[in-house]
C-alpha cells in the first residue's frame, strides 16, 4: 500500500496553472470519434486512467486510435465499424466508460463481456441495463445484471419514452447512444438537468438532438460525421484549487482554461454565495464547450445550504465543498445528495470519516452532510479509499492542518488528474 507524507507548512498558494482536460468530455470524444465516419482529431485530451480505459475498450472493438501528447487521432467507420471483441473489455474504475459503452453496444449485433475493478463491481448498473433491455438488448450479469461482470448481446432496438429514475448524465447518455441506433424517436425525461456534454457532442458530429426543458428527443438512424474536438479544462479538477485558493491564507491563484459549461458550474455559484472572492474571464475558444480563466483569492466564507436542482451540477465537487465548508463561519447543510453513496466510494461516508480524523466537525445525514464550520484541523493518517476525489480533497486538507498528514492510496488520483501533485507543488513554490 502506498503512503504519501504531506507536510503541512501552511504555505500560501500563488501563481497559475493550466487545468488539464475534462474527463467527461474526453471519454465522449473517444466514443463519438469511434462511432462516427471519418477521422476525428481530439486536442487537449485527458490521459487519466479512466479515459485510457475507454481508449483500450474501443481499440478492442476494432477502432484505430492513436494517442500522443494529449492529442488523439481516431478513425471511425460508424456504429457498423465496431466488431465483436475477442477479449473481455475492462473499464477499470470508470463508471462513465461502462454505462455509455453499454448504450453503444446495445445496438451492435454481437456479444461483449465487460468487467471493472473492485469499486465498479459495487456500483449499480440496473439503471442502464433496465432501459437498454426495454429497447431490445440482451443483457446479463451478476445479480440479474445489477453488477459487473456484465455481458451484452446487442441487436435491433426500438425507441422508448423513458423517465430517468435518478438525475444521471451517464444514464441519459447511455439511452441517447442506444437511441441513435433505434427504430423511431427516443424521448427521455430528466428529473433535474444534468451535464449535457453528450448532447453538445452529437451536434458537433453533425446529428440532431432536441432539448425542450427536461425532455430530450433523439431520432434513430442518424449518421455521425467525424469532427474536431477541443477538450476544455475540467472544472471538477479545478475545484480542488478553487477551494485551496479561498481557504489557505494569503493565497491568490489563476486557474487557466477551465470548462464553464453551465451544467457543471454549480460549485462556482455556491462559492459566490459563501462569499468567495473569485473572478471569471470567459473567452471565445471557438468550441462547442465554453471555457475561461478563474482568479481566486483567500476569502472569508460563510456557511450555506446546498440542495435541490443544483446538486447534479456540482455532484463530483461535494467532497471538496465539504472541506471548504469546514473553514466557513456557520453551518453548511448539503441535502438531496444520496447519489454520492454510489460513486467510486460512498462519498458521504468517506468524506465524513476522513475529515473527522483531521478534527473536522462534520456529520453524515440521510441524504448529505452537516458541516459545522470554523474547524481547526490537525494532522493524522487518512486514506483515499481508492477514490481519486477523496484523495485530492485530503491532499488539499493537509494544507489547512497543523501537523503532518499521511495519505494512503494517493495513486487513485491519476484516475482524473495525473499531474495533480506537480500542479500543487508549483502553486506552493512560487
Ligand atoms: O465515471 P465515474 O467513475 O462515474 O466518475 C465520476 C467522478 O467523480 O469522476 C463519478 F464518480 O463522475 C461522473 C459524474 O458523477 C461522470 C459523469 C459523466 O461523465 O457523465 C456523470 C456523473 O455521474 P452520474 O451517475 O450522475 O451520471
Amino acid at each position: 500500500m502506498t503512503l504519501l507524507e504531506l507536510k503541512s507548512n501552511k504555505h500560501k498558494l500563488t501563481g497559475e496553472i493550466i487545468i488539464p482536460g475534462d474527463k467527461s468530455i474526453s471519454h465522449r470524444s473517444v466514443m463519438f470519434g469511434s462511432i462516427a465516419h471519418g477521422e476525428t482529431i481530439v486536442s487537449n485530451f485527458l490521459p487519466g486512467d479512466d479515459c485510457l480505459s475507454t481508449i483500450s475498450c474501443f481499440r478492442k472493438l476494432g477502432v484505430t486510435i492513436e494517442e500522443e501528447n494529449h492529442r488523439l487521432r481516431i478513425i471511425g467507420n460508424g456504429f457498423e465499424g465496431l466488431s465483436e471483441p475477442n477479449e473481455i473489455l475492462d473499464v477499470g474504475n470508470s463508471g462513465t466508460t461502462i454505462r455509455l459503452l453499454m448504450g453503444i453496444l446495445a445496438g451492435r449485433p454481437f456479444y461483449t463481456s465487460i468487467i471493472g475493478d473492485h469499486s465498479i463491481g459495487k456500483r449499480p448498473m440496473t439503471r442502464v441495463t433496465d432501459p437498454l433491455a426495454k429497447m431490445g438488448a440482451i443483457i446479463d450479469g451478476r445479480q440479474n445484471a445489477k453488477y459487473t461482470p456484465i455481458s451484452i448481446r446487442g441487436g435491433e432496438l426500438n425507441a422508448i419514452n423513458y423517465r430517468l429514475p435518478v438525475a444521471s448524465a451517464q444514464v441519459k447518455s447511455s439511452i441517447i447512444l442506444a437511441g441513435l441506433q433505434a427504430n423511431g424517436e427516443t424521448v427521455i425525461e430528466e428529473p433535474a438537468e444534468t451535464r449535457d456534454h453528450t448532447e453538445r457532442m452529437i451536434r458537433q458530429f453533425g446529428a440532431e438532438i432536441i432539448k425542450e426543458n427536461r425532455l430530450i428527443k433523439v431520432k434513430g438512424g442518424q449518421k455521425l460525421s467525424a469532427a474536431a474536438v477541443h477538450v476544455p479544462g475540467d472544472i471538477s479538477s479545478a475545484a480542488f484549487f478553487l477551494a485551496a485558493g479561498v481557504t489557505v491564507s494569503g493565497s491568490s491563484i489563476v486557474l487557466k482554461n477551465v470548462g464553464l459549461n453551465p451544467t457543471r458550474t454549480g460549485m462556482i455559484e455556491v462559492m459566490k454565495r459563501m462569499g468567495a472572492e473569485l473572478k471569471i474571464f470567459e473567452y471565445d475558444n471557438g468550441s462547442f464547450e465554453p471555457a475561461g480563466d478563474i482568479v481566486v483569492k483567500t476569502s472569508n466564507l460563510k456557511g450555506t445550504v446546498i440542495e435541490g436542482d443544483i446538486i447534479p451540477t456540482l455532484i463530483d465537487e461535494i467532497p471538496i465543498i465539504a472541506l471548504m465548508a469546514t473553514q466557513a463561519d456557520g453551518p453548511t447543510i448539503i441535502r438531496n445528495a444520496e447519489e454520492l453513496k454510489v460513486k467510486e466510494t460512498n462519498r458521504i461516508d468517506t468524506v465524513v470519516l476522513e475529515l473527522q480524523k483531521l478534527g473536522a466537525a462534520i456529520e453524515a445525514t440521510e441524504d448529505g452532510m452537516l458541516i459545522h464550520g470554523n474547524s481547526k484541523l490537525h494532522g493524522g493518517s487518512v486514506s483515499s479509499h481508492g477514490d481519486h476525489r477523496i484523495g485530492m480533497m485530503l491532499a488539499i486538507a493537509a494544507l489547512l492542518c497543523d501537523g503532518e498528514v499521511a495519505l494512503e492510496q494517493p495513486e487513485a488520483i491519476s484516475v482524473s488528474y495525473p499531474n495533480f501533485f506537480t500542479h500543487l507543488n508549483h502553486l506552493l513554490s512560487e
